[in-house]
């Protein structure tokens, strides 16, 4: 059985350890969001990539959710005394070799899915059954509109990493683009992955800045629509509110309400022009499914928290059998 996963970090790496749970001998494609990665100190860095691989890789902080376990931040501290910004980007000393080896095989000429597969086998020793991809190897950034006064348009773009990290998605998003995308190419195995599966999962991760910059890459929505595996999304918002980060804060600036529905019908049913064939809500949101259901859209509800692999996965077999039978 071969099942290909769309994801973002924190919460798609979660999402993927209940995938392997519930299905260990399928061989499992994750399609990861690169359009978080950011050049920081003449290094590249791929948050999403990082996390998804740390976390399968058994070597996540489990607290922050991202970064090493047993991290150290000496040369951050280093830095910071040379008076050398960004200051509000933490990059630890054992994270900082996966950067240092990244950007030194991508300056050598190395592509980015290349890179991806090198630093995995360190980590994902059942290459076989499990491997990572970026979305693209084309450099695609999320950058969100914001207000500035002081600029003569009276708004400024910044980079998702300092609206999200260094101003806490404080200020009101009025808009959000990922730069590069429309030039951007899916990364080699990506299609191939899709329109191979047996099963595609679209993770609860940010629809906005996560699973919308995966499906905006030329051709992937295509193939995703064409494929002839069931696809199956799983709600990230319970409760009008995110389980994790702040979609809460990005889902306005895309015209979307917050709430599991209204995300679901933003994927939209396949056959009407988007890409999913079943979509899965909390029980918390079990209102909400007459209206997704006067829709077109197939769903059900069930408990999505994510306590751990096995809980994960019973929901995602659940989401997987309301799609197929
Ligand atoms: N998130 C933070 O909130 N603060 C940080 O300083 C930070 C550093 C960082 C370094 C490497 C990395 O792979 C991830 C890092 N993250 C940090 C997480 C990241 O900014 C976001 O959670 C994701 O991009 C959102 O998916």
């Amino acid at each position: 059985m071969q099942i290909a996963v769309l994801a973002g970090g924190v919460g798609g790496s979660r999402f993927v350890r209940g995938v392997r749970h519930a299905y260990p001998a399928a061989r499992i494609t994750v399609i990861v969001n690169t359009a978080d990665d950011i050049l920081l100190h003449g290094l590249h860095i791929s948050p999403d990539l990082d996390t998804m691989m740390y976390s399968l890789g058994g070597a996540i902080d489990p607290e922050r959710g991202w970064g090493r376990a047993e991290e150290t931040w000496r040369v951050s501290g280093e830095l910071a005394a040379y008076g050398v910004e960004p200051t509000w980007f933490g990059l630890g000393d054992l994270d900082l070799a996966t950067h240092l080896v990244r950007t030194q095989m991508l300056d050598a000429g190395y592509p980015l899915s290349a890179v991806t597969q090198a630093l995995c086998t360190r980590w994902l020793t059942d290459s076989d059954q499990l491997q990572l991809l970026p979305m693209s190897d084309d450099r695609v950034e999320t950058h969100v509109v914001i207000d500035d006064p002081a600029a003569p348009s009276g708004l400024r773009a910044v980079h998702f990493q300092e609206y999200w990290v260094k101003l806490h998605a404080g200020p009101e998003a009025r808009q959000v683009l990922q730069v590069g995308i429309d030039h951007s190419r899916p990364a080699p195995g990506v299609t191939d992955a899709i329109t191979g599966a047996d099963l595609i999962l679209i993770a609860p991760s940010n629809p906005v800045v996560s699973i919308g910059p995966v499906l905006a890459v030329p051709g992937i929505r295509a193939a995703i629509t064409g494929a002839r595996a069931p696809v199956i999304g799983f709600a990230g918002i319970i409760g009008g509110a995110p389980v994790l980060g702040m979609a809460h804060r990005l889902l306005p600036a895309i015209g979307v309400g917050v709430d599991a529905a209204s995300v679901g019908l933003h994927y939209g049913a396949r056959g009407n022009g988007g890409v999913l064939d079943a979509w899965v809500v909390d029980d918390t949101d079990a209102g909400l499914l007459p209206r997704l259901d006067a829709s077109g859209l197939t769903a059900v509800s069930t408990d999505l928290i994510m306590r751990d692999p096995s809980a994960t996965g019973r929901f995602i077999q659940y989401g997987v059998k309301l799609a197929t039978e």
